[in-house]
């Protein structure tokens, strides 16, 4: 009797514990959240709504290590997933904002799974935007074959992009949306419900990008992912050397030269401090020599300023180099003396000399 008690607490203990546990986990991994089909949204949410049918179990997926492949480093990350994804497919888009550090960001990676079985031909294209509704400062679209291939099964997928500039401590968004595929069958991002990023939130929206809302269910939520990237910094201010007394309409050759601290490749930009300048030349390796040359008229002092900016844009401070001008010292100043005193006398040659800005 006593037996039969403790086999019956035993039993009723499996199916009211164990079992549901179990099944809401295997049930919310395998249904993926669509938020178009049965919520109601306001683009301000508050509160943190319904959270049945999601698991409250965080699943840490450590850090995978970094390859550096491209000098960077990890920056912004939210790797805490919950064991719901939402889908990529359709007019339905998932973004993540974040607030980088770095002034230069090279790819990021998310955790996907795969819901059911998307189309071969799914792929998944991932941007970054300054605003919901801005262009693409760039983009991505991975096929199926670089993306996850088990069912259910979190994976951290690279998107590696065209590197661009941001401006750090500025927000930014990564939009995901999926090309093909159905409800119960397409690619997910997962994410936790728990606000686990500070300095970003989740955004959905339904008709392609028009306008963007949260999930109600959801409204703390954060997608999981890892932005990378590195500080860039601009080229040093660039030296310049050559002539500093010269005469006019005589050519003379200028070199510049500067380091960039990335050892990123360098352009010139030279203002000839006569209203003329040379427009960007090079590029040069950080180190090497550039020369340019010139030739002024009429006389005077002038301020040559020159920059650098490197391939990625950034731009070094001006760095000048003043230069005198004078006339071609022909002429003895006595006799110029003697012919402003005399202006009558020698009419053509000081229309001539006139012409030639020796005389003041
Ligand atoms: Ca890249
Ligand atoms: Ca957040
Ligand atoms: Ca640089």
């Amino acid at each position: 009797m006593k037996r039969k008690i403790i086999v019956c607490i035993i039993v009723t203990l499996v199916f009211t514990t164990v079992i549901p546990i179990l099944g809401i986990a295997e049930e919310s991994k395998n249904k993926t959240i669509d938020i178009a089909m049965n919520r109601d949204y306001s683009v301000s949410s508050s509160g943190t709504g319904n959270s049945e049918g999601v698991s409250k179990l965080n699943n840490e997926v450590s850090i995978i290590t970094v390859s550096n492949n491209d000098g960077d480093f990890l920056d912004q990350y939210q790797n805490s997933t919950g064991l719901s994804g939402w889908n990529l497919y359709g007019n339905q888009w998932i973004a993540q904002s974040f607030t980088p550090s770095v002034n230069r960001l090279t790819r990021v990676q998310l955790c996907m799974f795969k819901g059911g079985n998307p189309p071969e031909d799914a792929e998944i294209v991932l941007s970054i935007r300054e605003s919901f509704q801005g262009d693409d400062l760039t983009s991505i679209t991975l096929k199926s074959d670089k993306l996850p291939s088990n069912s259910s099964e979190g994976v951290w997928i690279e998107f590696n992009f065209q590197d661009i500039n941001v401006t750090p401590n500025y927000l930014y968004y990564m939009v995901c949306k999926g090309t093909a595929g159905d409800r119960n069958n397409c690619y997910d991002w997962l994410f936790n419900d728990t606000n686990p990023y500070k300095n970003g939130e989740a955004w959905a929206t339904l008709d392609y990008g028009q306008t963007w809302i949260k999930d109600q269910n959801h409204s703390n939520a954060d997608c999981c992912f890892k932005t990378y990237g590195y500080k860039n910094n601009p080229p040093n201010t660039p030296t310049i050397t050559g002539v500093t007394n010269g005469t006019i309409r005589t050519s003379y050759v200028y070199t510049i030269q500067t380091t960039d601290p990335n050892q990123d490749d360098v352009e010139y930009l030279i203002d000839w401090g006569d209203n003329n300048n040379s427009g960007w030349i090079g590029p040069y390796k950080s180190g090497d020599f550039a020369s340019a040359s010139y030739s002024w008229s009429p006389e005077g002092t002038y301020a040559i300023k020159v920059k650098a900016r490197d391939a990625i844009g950034a731009e070094s401070d001006w760095a000048t180099l003043i230069v005198s001008m004078p006339c071609n010292t022909i002429v003895n100043t006595s006799f110029m003396q003697f012919l402003q005193n005399h202006p009558s006398l020698f009419p053509m040659l000081q229309k001539i000399i006139q012409r030639l800005g020796l005389q003041e």
